[in-house]
């Protein structure tokens, strides 16, 4: 039936410390499975690599996010879900991960930079020909750092100012080579790309040509402008990226400042996503319901029958925040256990409601989570805005705070037609399901 409320440690109701309410989702779990993903992702999903060279030599400069790809990784690992017992396919690592060992920058060595061995280069910022260790306290390049206006739409993320390194943070969408050190320019940038949430603007010393070719492999340096956007909010602690050495070259970075857009965005990208109507914005909270009819988080109603679960489990995917690619599980999962229902009922879990939010670790995001739900919650459950959690319990040395932020519920688009897949369940669809209007807030 339907009572057990056992999942597994990382997408369940499991509390670590009696701050938490039982029925809450554990993010501690979620997050320190994200993080061991995160430390394997290959640096260029963190951030450019050798970008003077790539902005210099192609015009848009890369993108390093790709909505087909993204979904066809998410839904690749899809396995038939119909008991709510299962949780859906844990964080998988991804095929090509590479190991954190070698995460460190490399320099790019593809064919098209081949093909322009002995290429010269040029930047549009202030050339400074001090020692790299001058360089980067040179009030030339800082004081653009320190004086720069915070864009129109944005905040300074906090202490992301005038750092000495670049960021290398998941979400990573793409780099963008500026003309002058302009947060304008580059907020212009990131509020035309849809999913960008935040992005760094930075000096770096690049060689004007290529190393190998120059006497010494150490040639004269120009200084490139990069603005680097991200589907995350950045944070002042990633700003790790301190340069590296090409042969006898040393790259530096400096007057690095971090700017995150204000308020929840709802891109029109959501707004017609097949098989679901438009969103609705939750704000910092996700849903914090599982049992239908819901009252009391009991998993028996008060005539002692057993309620439906229609929690179906979570997904913690650390690319770009990218509402779209729940949706594609959601409706996955939905095909696969609609191909496969319980032998004896012939009934099937279906997934008609999602939630898309990021989870954040001390204002670092560990991911995109998406959660899935057989019905519809309305506002009135997106009351878990995060937590404080003391890892060393009961002593209260360190704690770490769960927030959440751009959450954002979508529905079946069947629910608003009335031709809603209830699985197979005629009596779930009778007895459960009364008003499915009550469920839209908008
Ligand atoms: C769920 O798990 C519990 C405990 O392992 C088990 O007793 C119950 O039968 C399971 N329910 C289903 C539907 O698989
Ligand atoms: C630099 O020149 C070497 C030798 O000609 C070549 O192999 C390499 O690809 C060039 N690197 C770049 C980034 O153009
Ligand atoms: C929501 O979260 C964002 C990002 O953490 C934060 O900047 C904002 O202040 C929060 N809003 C509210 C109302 O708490
Ligand atoms: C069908 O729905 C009812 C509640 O309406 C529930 O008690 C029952 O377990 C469901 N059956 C299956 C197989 O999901
Ligand atoms: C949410 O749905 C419940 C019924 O389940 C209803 O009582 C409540 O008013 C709804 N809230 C909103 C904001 O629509
Ligand atoms: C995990 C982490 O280091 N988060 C940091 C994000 O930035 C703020 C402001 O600099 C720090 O207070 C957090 O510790």
């Amino acid at each position: 039936m339907r009572s057990t409320l056992l999942l597994s440690l990382a997408f369940g109701l499991a509390a670590s410390s009696p701050l938490e309410k039982r029925q809450k989702i554990a993010f501690q779990s979620v997050a320190a499975a994200a993080e061991s993903v995160i430390a394997t992702l290959p640096a260029a999903a963190l951030g450019p690599t050798n970008v003077g060279v790539v902005a210099t030599t192609q015009a848009p400069a890369t993108s390093a996010y790709n909505l087909p790809s993204a979904i066809s990784k998410a839904t690749s690992s899809i396995t038939v879900a119909n008991s709510p017992n299962t949780s859906l396919a844990p964080t998988s690592l991804p095929a090509n991960a590479k190991s954190a060992a070698k995460r460190e920058l490399e320099q790019r060595d593809s064919a098209a930079a081949s093909s322009t061995s002995c290429a010269t280069y040029t930047g549009k910022g202030p050339v400074v020909t001090s020692s790299p260790s001058a360089w980067i306290n040179d009030p030339a390049l800082t004081s653009a750092a320190t004086n720069a206006p915070v864009p129109t739409g944005y905040v300074q993320a906090d202490g992301f100012q005038n750092l000495k390194g670049s960021l290398q943070m998941m979400g990573y969408l793409t780099v963008k080579s500026l003309d002058t050190y302009d947060t304008q320019a580059c907020a212009n940038y990131c509020d035309n790309e849809p999913l960008c949430m935040g992005f760094d603007i930075y000096y770096e010393r690049d060689p004007a040509a290529n190393t190998t070719c120059s006497p010494g492999k150490n040639p004269d340096s120009i200084t490139f402008i990069g603005c680097t956007l991200y589907g995350f909010h950045v944070n002042a602690s990633l700003a790790t990226n301190t340069g590296q050495w090409r042969d006898n070259f040393q790259v530096v970075i400096t007057a690095s400042n971090g700017y995150n857009k204000v308020g929840v965005k709802h891109p029109g990208i959501y707004d017609n996503i097949p098989g679901f109507s438009k969103p609705v914005e939750l704000g910092n909270a996700s849903i914090d319901a599982l049992f239908w009819p819901p009252a009391v988080f009991d998993s028996v109603d008060a005539t002692g029958n057993n309620k439906l679960y229609t929690y179906m489990g979570m997904r913690s995917l650390q690319q770009p925040y990218d509402a779209r690619v729940c949706a594609s599980i959601c409706s996955a999962q939905t095909a696969a256990n609609k191909n496969s229902p319980d032998k004896q009922t012939g009934t099937y879990m279906p997934c008609n409601f999602f939630t898309a939010y990021v989870l954040a670790k001390n204002d670092v995001p560990v991911g995109l989570q998406c959660a899935f739900y057989m019905l519809p919650w309305n506002t009135t459950y997106a009351t878990n805005t995060g937590y404080y959690d003391y890892p060393n319990w009961p002593k209260q040395d360190v704690s770490n705070h769960y927030t959440i932020y751009n959450s954002m519920a979508f529905t079946a688009s069947s629910f608003a037609q009335g031709t809603a897949d209830f699985g197979n369940n005629n009596t779930l669809a009778g007895s459960y399901w009364t008003n499915p209007n009550a469920f839209h807030s908008s």
